[in-house]
Protein backbone atom coordinates (compact mmCIF):
# COMPACT_ATOMS: atom_id res chain seq x y z
CA UNK A 1 0.00 0.00 0.00
CA UNK A 2 0.99 3.37 -0.59
CA UNK A 3 1.58 6.22 1.56
CA UNK A 4 -1.51 8.61 0.85
CA UNK A 5 -1.01 11.43 -0.01
CA UNK A 6 -4.73 13.35 0.47
CA UNK A 7 -6.43 10.64 2.11
CA UNK A 8 -9.60 12.82 2.53
CA UNK A 9 -10.71 11.13 -0.91
CA UNK A 10 -10.65 7.73 0.60
CA UNK A 11 -12.23 5.53 3.24
CA UNK A 12 -11.78 2.47 4.99
CA UNK A 13 -13.54 -1.25 3.83
CA UNK A 14 -13.65 -4.72 5.15
CA UNK A 15 -11.44 -6.76 3.46
CA UNK A 16 -15.06 -8.82 2.75
CA UNK A 17 -15.85 -6.05 0.16
CA UNK A 18 -13.03 -7.51 -1.99
CA UNK A 19 -14.18 -10.69 -1.51
CA UNK A 20 -17.78 -10.03 -2.59
CA UNK A 21 -16.69 -7.73 -5.38
CA UNK A 22 -14.86 -10.87 -6.28
CA UNK A 23 -17.92 -13.30 -6.17
CA UNK A 24 -20.39 -11.31 -8.56
CA UNK A 25 -17.04 -10.11 -10.78
CA UNK A 26 -17.57 -6.33 -10.27
CA UNK A 27 -17.36 -4.06 -7.26
CA UNK A 28 -20.10 -3.85 -4.71
CA UNK A 29 -22.01 -1.18 -3.07
CA UNK A 30 -19.40 -0.26 -0.35
CA UNK A 31 -21.71 0.91 2.01
CA UNK A 32 -22.17 -2.21 3.79
CA UNK A 33 -18.51 -2.61 4.04
CA UNK A 34 -17.23 -0.05 6.50
CA UNK A 35 -14.88 -1.26 8.50
CA UNK A 36 -15.58 -1.79 12.12
CA UNK A 37 -15.20 1.32 14.23
CA UNK A 38 -16.15 3.35 11.49
CA UNK A 39 -15.51 5.52 9.13
CA UNK A 40 -11.33 6.68 8.61
CA UNK A 41 -10.76 8.55 5.79
CA UNK A 42 -7.93 6.70 4.01
CA UNK A 43 -8.57 3.39 2.66
CA UNK A 44 -8.58 1.47 -0.72
CA UNK A 45 -12.02 2.41 -1.91
CA UNK A 46 -12.06 5.27 -4.96
CA UNK A 47 -15.69 6.41 -3.98
CA UNK A 48 -15.50 9.78 -2.91
CA UNK A 49 -16.74 10.44 1.19
CA UNK A 50 -18.99 13.38 1.96
CA UNK A 51 -17.15 15.98 3.76
CA UNK A 52 -19.56 16.32 6.72
CA UNK A 53 -19.20 12.09 7.46
CA UNK A 54 -14.99 12.99 7.94
CA UNK A 55 -15.86 14.94 10.62
CA UNK A 56 -17.64 12.02 12.41
CA UNK A 57 -14.63 9.85 11.04
CA UNK A 58 -14.35 7.38 13.94
CA UNK A 59 -11.63 4.68 15.00
CA UNK A 60 -12.97 2.90 18.11
CA UNK A 61 -10.91 3.28 21.07
CA UNK A 62 -11.41 -0.51 21.81
CA UNK A 63 -8.97 -3.47 19.72
CA UNK A 64 -11.70 -5.28 19.86
CA UNK A 65 -13.72 -3.06 17.47
CA UNK A 66 -10.77 -2.80 14.73
CA UNK A 67 -9.32 -5.06 12.75
CA UNK A 68 -6.01 -5.90 13.13
CA UNK A 69 -3.71 -8.51 10.59
CA UNK A 70 -0.38 -8.73 10.98
CA UNK A 71 0.14 -6.32 8.14
CA UNK A 72 1.60 -3.08 10.01
CA UNK A 73 2.16 -0.19 8.18
CA UNK A 74 3.99 1.80 11.19
CA UNK A 75 6.49 -0.77 12.73
CA UNK A 76 8.44 2.31 13.00
CA UNK A 77 6.33 3.71 15.14
CA UNK A 78 4.94 0.96 16.90
CA UNK A 79 8.32 -0.41 17.86
CA UNK A 80 9.37 3.13 19.35
CA UNK A 81 6.25 3.02 21.47
CA UNK A 82 7.00 -0.63 22.49
CA UNK A 83 10.11 -0.06 23.85
CA UNK A 84 8.98 3.21 25.85
CA UNK A 85 6.26 1.33 26.78
CA UNK A 86 8.29 -1.87 28.29
CA UNK A 87 10.82 1.04 30.16
CA UNK A 88 7.77 2.36 31.79
CA UNK A 89 6.70 -0.98 32.70
CA UNK A 90 10.12 -1.87 33.68
CA UNK A 91 9.86 1.22 36.18
CA UNK A 92 6.13 0.52 37.53
CA UNK A 93 4.95 3.42 35.75
CA UNK A 94 1.55 1.94 34.56
CA UNK A 95 0.07 5.09 33.36
CA UNK A 96 2.30 6.42 30.20
CA UNK A 97 3.21 2.53 29.45
CA UNK A 98 -0.72 1.84 28.87
CA UNK A 99 -0.98 4.97 26.94
CA UNK A 100 1.94 3.71 24.24
CA UNK A 101 0.89 0.18 23.90
CA UNK A 102 -2.79 1.64 23.02
CA UNK A 103 -1.42 4.04 20.69
CA UNK A 104 1.08 1.27 19.51
CA UNK A 105 -2.09 -0.43 19.37
CA UNK A 106 -4.11 1.98 17.01
CA UNK A 107 -1.34 2.44 14.58
CA UNK A 108 -1.11 -1.46 14.21
CA UNK A 109 -4.41 -1.10 12.57
CA UNK A 110 -3.88 1.31 10.24
CA UNK A 111 -3.97 0.26 6.75
CA UNK A 112 -1.80 2.90 5.80
CA UNK A 113 1.86 4.53 7.13
CA UNK A 114 1.73 7.60 9.03
CA UNK A 115 3.95 10.26 6.95
CA UNK A 116 3.06 13.53 8.66
CA UNK A 117 1.54 14.36 12.47
CA UNK A 118 -1.50 15.47 10.70
CA UNK A 119 -1.96 11.80 9.39
CA UNK A 120 -3.34 10.63 13.10
CA UNK A 121 -5.84 13.64 13.82
CA UNK A 122 -9.28 12.22 14.43
CA UNK A 123 -7.69 8.85 15.94
CA UNK A 124 -8.04 7.55 19.58
CA UNK A 125 -5.12 7.40 21.81
CA UNK A 126 -2.81 10.18 20.01
CA UNK A 127 -1.82 11.91 23.09
CA UNK A 128 0.53 15.08 23.26
CA UNK A 129 3.43 13.14 24.08
CA UNK A 130 2.36 10.08 21.73
CA UNK A 131 2.74 12.92 18.77
CA UNK A 132 5.85 14.22 19.87
CA UNK A 133 7.67 10.83 19.22
CA UNK A 134 5.70 10.85 16.17
CA UNK A 135 6.96 14.10 14.85
CA UNK A 136 10.38 12.94 16.06
CA UNK A 137 10.54 10.16 14.04
CA UNK A 138 8.68 11.54 11.22
CA UNK A 139 11.60 14.49 11.20
CA UNK A 140 15.03 12.87 12.24
CA UNK A 141 14.10 8.97 10.94
CA UNK A 142 14.29 8.02 15.16
CA UNK A 143 13.64 9.34 18.39
CA UNK A 144 16.27 10.56 20.82
CA UNK A 145 13.56 9.17 23.91
CA UNK A 146 13.87 6.11 22.45
CA UNK A 147 17.58 5.79 21.99
CA UNK A 148 18.04 7.43 25.50
CA UNK A 149 16.41 4.12 26.60
CA UNK A 150 18.03 1.67 24.53
CA UNK A 151 21.33 2.92 25.32
CA UNK A 152 20.23 2.88 29.13
CA UNK A 153 22.88 0.78 31.10
CA UNK A 154 19.30 0.04 33.70
CA UNK A 155 17.37 -1.11 30.57
CA UNK A 156 19.59 -3.18 28.81
CA UNK A 157 20.54 -5.68 31.44
CA UNK A 158 16.96 -5.46 32.93
CA UNK A 159 15.59 -6.94 29.63
CA UNK A 160 18.76 -9.41 29.39
CA UNK A 161 17.84 -10.94 32.94
CA UNK A 162 14.30 -10.98 32.22
CA UNK A 163 15.01 -12.47 28.62
CA UNK A 164 15.61 -15.63 30.89
CA UNK A 165 12.77 -18.10 31.34
CA UNK A 166 11.68 -17.29 34.89
CA UNK A 167 13.47 -14.25 35.95
CA UNK A 168 10.74 -11.24 36.17
CA UNK A 169 10.88 -7.85 37.49
CA UNK A 170 12.44 -7.99 40.92
CA UNK A 171 15.03 -10.56 40.21
CA UNK A 172 16.77 -8.62 37.56
CA UNK A 173 16.59 -5.52 40.08
CA UNK A 174 17.95 -7.24 42.68
CA UNK A 175 20.91 -9.03 40.24
CA UNK A 176 21.27 -4.98 38.75
CA UNK A 177 21.66 -3.92 42.04
CA UNK A 178 24.38 -6.50 42.76
CA UNK A 179 26.41 -5.01 40.33
CA UNK A 180 25.96 -7.83 37.73
CA UNK A 181 25.57 -6.61 33.73
CA UNK A 182 25.86 -10.06 31.95
CA UNK A 183 24.01 -14.07 32.16
CA UNK A 184 28.18 -15.20 32.61
CA UNK A 185 28.50 -13.42 35.91
CA UNK A 186 24.81 -14.38 36.94
CA UNK A 187 26.10 -17.80 35.64
CA UNK A 188 29.68 -17.84 38.10
CA UNK A 189 27.56 -16.17 40.70
CA UNK A 190 27.60 -18.77 43.67
CA UNK A 191 25.90 -16.75 46.12
CA UNK A 192 22.59 -16.72 44.01
CA UNK A 193 20.04 -19.34 44.42
CA UNK A 194 18.59 -19.71 41.59
CA UNK A 195 15.08 -21.21 41.05
CA UNK A 196 14.56 -24.91 39.28
CA UNK A 197 12.71 -22.86 36.08
CA UNK A 198 15.81 -20.27 35.78
CA UNK A 199 18.43 -22.69 35.79
CA UNK A 200 16.52 -24.27 33.77
CA UNK A 201 15.85 -20.92 31.68
CA UNK A 202 19.72 -20.69 31.54
CA UNK A 203 20.95 -24.10 30.61
CA UNK A 204 18.23 -23.66 27.89
CA UNK A 205 18.47 -20.17 27.14
CA UNK A 206 19.79 -19.61 23.45
CA UNK A 207 17.04 -22.30 22.25
CA UNK A 208 14.53 -20.25 23.71
CA UNK A 209 15.85 -17.22 22.76
CA UNK A 210 15.29 -18.24 19.02
CA UNK A 211 11.81 -18.23 18.48
CA UNK A 212 9.79 -20.79 17.58
CA UNK A 213 9.09 -21.34 13.71
CA UNK A 214 5.69 -21.98 12.65
CA UNK A 215 7.59 -25.20 11.74
CA UNK A 216 8.26 -26.00 14.74
CA UNK A 217 4.84 -25.07 16.05
CA UNK A 218 3.47 -27.52 13.97
CA UNK A 219 5.65 -30.57 14.78
CA UNK A 220 4.86 -29.80 18.23
CA UNK A 221 0.63 -29.69 17.79
CA UNK A 222 0.56 -33.18 15.76
CA UNK A 223 3.07 -34.45 18.74
CA UNK A 224 0.76 -32.83 21.60
CA UNK A 225 -2.57 -33.64 19.85
CA UNK A 226 -1.08 -37.98 19.47
CA UNK A 227 -0.06 -37.76 22.90
CA UNK A 228 -3.33 -36.30 24.58
CA UNK A 229 -5.93 -38.46 22.21
CA UNK A 230 -3.75 -41.25 23.21
CA UNK A 231 -4.99 -40.83 26.75
CA UNK A 232 -8.45 -39.03 26.13
CA UNK A 233 -9.39 -39.88 22.47
CA UNK A 234 -12.08 -37.62 22.22
CA UNK A 235 -9.93 -34.54 23.39
CA UNK A 236 -9.84 -31.28 21.82
CA UNK A 237 -6.43 -29.43 21.65
CA UNK A 238 -6.63 -26.26 20.16
CA UNK A 239 -3.74 -24.41 19.00
CA UNK A 240 -4.14 -20.70 20.73
CA UNK A 241 -2.11 -17.61 21.13
CA UNK A 242 -0.03 -16.01 18.79
CA UNK A 243 0.06 -19.03 16.03
CA UNK A 244 -3.64 -18.87 16.25
CA UNK A 245 -3.69 -15.12 15.51
CA UNK A 246 -0.79 -16.43 12.17
CA UNK A 247 2.01 -15.17 13.40
CA UNK A 248 5.15 -17.06 11.82
CA UNK A 249 7.03 -17.25 15.07
CA UNK A 250 6.42 -17.15 18.47
CA UNK A 251 7.92 -17.11 22.09
CA UNK A 252 6.20 -20.00 22.79
CA UNK A 253 3.42 -22.58 21.63
CA UNK A 254 0.05 -22.49 23.65
CA UNK A 255 -2.52 -25.02 23.83
CA UNK A 256 -5.70 -25.60 24.83
CA UNK A 257 -7.28 -28.68 25.87
CA UNK A 258 -10.62 -29.95 26.42
CA UNK A 259 -12.62 -32.93 26.77
CA UNK A 260 -16.50 -33.20 25.90
CA UNK A 261 -18.73 -34.49 27.65
CA UNK A 262 -16.54 -35.71 30.64
CA UNK A 263 -15.32 -34.93 33.84
CA UNK A 264 -12.10 -36.37 32.40
CA UNK A 265 -10.15 -33.01 32.01
CA UNK A 266 -8.56 -33.31 35.36
CA UNK A 267 -6.76 -36.42 34.78
CA UNK A 268 -5.30 -35.87 31.33
CA UNK A 269 -2.58 -33.47 31.99
CA UNK A 270 -1.21 -35.36 34.27
CA UNK A 271 -1.52 -38.89 32.23
CA UNK A 272 0.34 -36.88 29.38
CA UNK A 273 2.90 -35.49 31.75
CA UNK A 274 3.82 -38.40 33.06
CA UNK A 275 4.24 -40.06 29.56
CA UNK A 276 6.34 -37.33 28.03
CA UNK A 277 8.35 -37.39 31.67
CA UNK A 278 9.07 -41.12 30.64
CA UNK A 279 10.27 -40.36 27.65
CA UNK A 280 12.76 -37.72 28.90
CA UNK A 281 10.88 -34.98 27.05
CA UNK A 282 10.59 -32.60 29.79
CA UNK A 283 13.34 -30.15 30.41
CA UNK A 284 10.65 -28.42 32.96
CA UNK A 285 7.46 -28.25 33.75
CA UNK A 286 5.35 -26.95 36.67
CA UNK A 287 1.84 -28.40 36.45
CA UNK A 288 -1.16 -25.69 38.46
CA UNK A 289 -4.00 -27.32 39.49
CA UNK A 290 -7.40 -25.69 38.73
CA UNK A 291 -8.06 -22.77 41.39
CA UNK A 292 -11.48 -22.40 39.73
CA UNK A 293 -14.58 -21.89 42.59
CA UNK A 294 -17.97 -21.86 40.66
CA UNK A 295 -19.58 -19.59 42.86
CA UNK A 296 -17.05 -17.10 42.29
CA UNK A 297 -17.84 -14.08 39.88
CA UNK A 298 -15.35 -13.66 37.10
CA UNK A 299 -12.54 -11.19 38.09
CA UNK A 300 -12.66 -7.54 37.67
CA UNK A 301 -9.10 -7.84 37.47
CA UNK A 302 -8.37 -6.67 33.55
CA UNK A 303 -4.77 -8.48 33.54
CA UNK A 304 -5.73 -10.83 36.24
CA UNK A 305 -4.64 -14.28 34.90
CA UNK A 306 -7.16 -17.67 34.70
CA UNK A 307 -7.85 -20.75 37.25
CA UNK A 308 -7.89 -23.39 34.37
CA UNK A 309 -5.15 -26.25 35.22
CA UNK A 310 -2.36 -25.28 33.50
CA UNK A 311 1.07 -26.34 32.88
CA UNK A 312 4.37 -24.31 31.98
CA UNK A 313 6.80 -26.95 29.81
CA UNK A 314 10.15 -26.91 27.98
CA UNK A 315 9.74 -29.34 25.61
CA UNK A 316 12.51 -31.16 24.07
CA UNK A 317 11.69 -31.09 20.22
CA UNK A 318 13.21 -33.60 17.87
CA UNK A 319 13.62 -31.92 14.50
CA UNK A 320 13.30 -35.09 12.79
CA UNK A 321 9.89 -33.89 12.32
CA UNK A 322 10.91 -30.02 11.10
CA UNK A 323 11.45 -29.45 7.35
CA UNK A 324 14.92 -27.30 6.96
CA UNK A 325 14.96 -25.35 4.29
CA UNK A 326 17.77 -23.42 4.63
CA UNK A 327 20.20 -26.63 5.82
CA UNK A 328 22.48 -26.84 2.16
CA UNK A 329 23.62 -23.10 3.19
CA UNK A 330 24.33 -23.59 7.24
CA UNK A 331 27.40 -25.88 8.15
CA UNK A 332 27.00 -26.94 11.61
CA UNK A 333 29.74 -28.52 13.30
CA UNK A 334 30.12 -31.67 14.64
CA UNK A 335 28.62 -31.41 17.69
CA UNK A 336 25.63 -28.91 16.80
CA UNK A 337 24.99 -31.92 14.76
CA UNK A 338 24.70 -34.42 17.31
CA UNK A 339 22.01 -32.20 19.07
CA UNK A 340 18.89 -33.36 17.23
CA UNK A 341 16.33 -31.47 19.27
CA UNK A 342 15.68 -27.50 20.14
CA UNK A 343 13.78 -26.79 23.51
CA UNK A 344 10.91 -24.78 22.97
CA UNK A 345 8.08 -23.31 25.71
CA UNK A 346 5.11 -25.02 25.47
CA UNK A 347 2.10 -23.95 27.68
CA UNK A 348 -0.59 -26.27 28.04
CA UNK A 349 -3.95 -25.04 29.59
CA UNK A 350 -6.83 -26.94 30.50
CA UNK A 351 -10.67 -26.01 29.98
CA UNK A 352 -13.49 -27.56 31.32
CA UNK A 353 -15.92 -28.05 28.06
CA UNK A 354 -18.63 -25.68 28.97
CA UNK A 355 -16.10 -22.96 29.41
CA UNK A 356 -14.35 -24.01 26.64
CA UNK A 357 -15.35 -20.52 23.83
CA UNK A 358 -13.97 -18.42 26.92
CA UNK A 359 -10.89 -20.10 27.19
CA UNK A 360 -9.47 -20.40 23.35
CA UNK A 361 -11.07 -16.37 23.16
CA UNK A 362 -8.67 -15.38 26.46
CA UNK A 363 -6.13 -17.42 25.68
CA UNK A 364 -5.79 -16.49 21.72
CA UNK A 365 -4.53 -13.14 22.58
CA UNK A 366 -3.08 -10.66 21.91
CA UNK A 367 -2.84 -9.29 25.28
CA UNK A 368 -3.78 -5.32 23.63
CA UNK A 369 -7.11 -7.31 22.33
CA UNK A 370 -7.86 -9.22 25.63
CA UNK A 371 -7.63 -6.23 27.84
CA UNK A 372 -9.71 -4.05 25.78
CA UNK A 373 -12.32 -6.50 25.15
CA UNK A 374 -12.57 -6.92 29.38
CA UNK A 375 -12.80 -3.23 29.70
CA UNK A 376 -15.19 -3.00 26.44
CA UNK A 377 -17.74 -5.27 28.41
CA UNK A 378 -16.93 -3.58 31.87
CA UNK A 379 -17.42 0.33 29.97
CA UNK A 380 -20.24 -0.13 27.75
CA UNK A 381 -21.89 -3.09 28.62
CA UNK A 382 -21.83 -3.44 32.20
CA UNK A 383 -20.37 -6.93 31.81
CA UNK A 384 -17.82 -9.03 33.17
CA UNK A 385 -15.32 -11.14 30.73
CA UNK A 386 -13.06 -13.01 31.81
CA UNK A 387 -11.06 -16.42 30.29
CA UNK A 388 -13.81 -18.90 32.43
CA UNK A 389 -17.44 -16.31 31.86
CA UNK A 390 -19.09 -13.65 31.17
CA UNK A 391 -21.31 -11.91 33.58
CA UNK A 392 -24.96 -9.39 32.92
CA UNK A 393 -24.38 -7.23 36.05
CA UNK A 394 -27.52 -5.70 35.14
CA UNK A 395 -29.19 -9.22 34.59
CA UNK A 396 -27.62 -10.51 37.26
CA UNK A 397 -26.63 -13.29 35.02
CA UNK A 398 -23.80 -15.56 33.41
CA UNK A 399 -24.42 -15.28 29.68
CA UNK A 400 -23.38 -18.65 28.11
CA UNK A 401 -21.54 -19.32 25.03
CA UNK A 402 -20.53 -22.33 23.03
CA UNK A 403 -18.24 -20.51 20.59
CA UNK A 404 -16.49 -17.42 20.57
CA UNK A 405 -18.82 -15.99 18.08
CA UNK A 406 -21.83 -16.45 20.58
CA UNK A 407 -19.48 -14.37 22.89
CA UNK A 408 -19.36 -11.25 20.50
CA UNK A 409 -22.85 -11.67 19.98
CA UNK A 410 -23.70 -11.25 23.28
CA UNK A 411 -21.45 -7.81 23.87
CA UNK A 412 -23.14 -6.82 20.91
CA UNK A 413 -19.93 -6.46 18.80
CA UNK A 414 -19.23 -7.88 15.39
CA UNK A 415 -17.14 -11.11 15.06
CA UNK A 416 -13.21 -10.35 14.85
CA UNK A 417 -11.39 -13.00 13.34
CA UNK A 418 -8.32 -14.83 15.13
CA UNK A 419 -6.27 -13.09 12.48
CA UNK A 420 -7.72 -9.76 12.89
CA UNK A 421 -6.88 -9.83 16.90
CA UNK A 422 -3.15 -8.85 16.61
CA UNK A 423 -4.15 -5.65 18.38
N1 LIG B 1 -2.77 -13.92 27.99
C1 LIG B 1 -3.47 -12.94 28.67
N2 LIG B 1 -3.02 -12.49 29.84
C2 LIG B 1 -1.85 -12.96 30.37
C3 LIG B 1 -1.14 -13.95 29.68
C4 LIG B 1 -1.61 -14.41 28.48
O1 LIG B 1 -4.52 -12.51 28.22
N3 LIG B 1 -1.42 -12.46 31.52
C5 LIG B 1 -3.28 -14.40 26.71
C6 LIG B 1 -2.96 -13.48 25.59
C7 LIG B 1 -2.16 -14.27 24.63
C8 LIG B 1 -2.22 -15.70 25.13
O2 LIG B 1 -2.74 -15.66 26.43
C9 LIG B 1 -0.91 -16.38 25.07
O3 LIG B 1 0.06 -15.62 25.75
P1 LIG B 1 1.53 -15.47 25.18
O4 LIG B 1 2.06 -16.77 24.75
O5 LIG B 1 2.32 -14.72 26.21
O6 LIG B 1 1.34 -14.47 23.94
P2 LIG B 1 1.30 -14.72 22.38
O7 LIG B 1 0.30 -13.78 21.85
O8 LIG B 1 1.11 -16.17 22.10
O9 LIG B 1 2.71 -14.22 21.89
P3 LIG B 1 4.11 -15.02 21.83
O10 LIG B 1 4.42 -15.14 20.39
O11 LIG B 1 5.08 -14.12 22.52
O12 LIG B 1 3.98 -16.33 22.50
MG1 LIG C 1 2.35 -17.64 22.85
Amino acid sequence: MHNMEDCSRFRLLDISWLTASMEVGRPVDPEKYHLVGGKHPAASSSQPVDASALGTAIVSQYACQRRTTLNNYNTKFTDAFEVLAENYELRGNDGPCLAFRRAASVLKFLPFTIVRVNDTEGLPWMRDQVKTIIEDIIEDGESSRVTAVLNNENYRSIKLFTSVFGVGLKTSEKWYRMGLRTLEEVKSNKDLKLTRMQRAGLLHYEDLLSYVSKEEADSASLFVKESVQKFSPSALVTLTGGFRRGKTTGHDVDFLITVPGSRQEEEVLHLVIDFWKKQGLLLYYDLIESTFEKTKLPSRKVDAFDHFQKCFIILKLHKGKVDHGSSIISVASAEEEKKDWKAIRVDLVVSPFEQYAFALLGWSGSRQFERDLRRYATHEKKMVLDNHALYDKTKKLFLNAASEEEIFAHLGLDYIEPWERNA
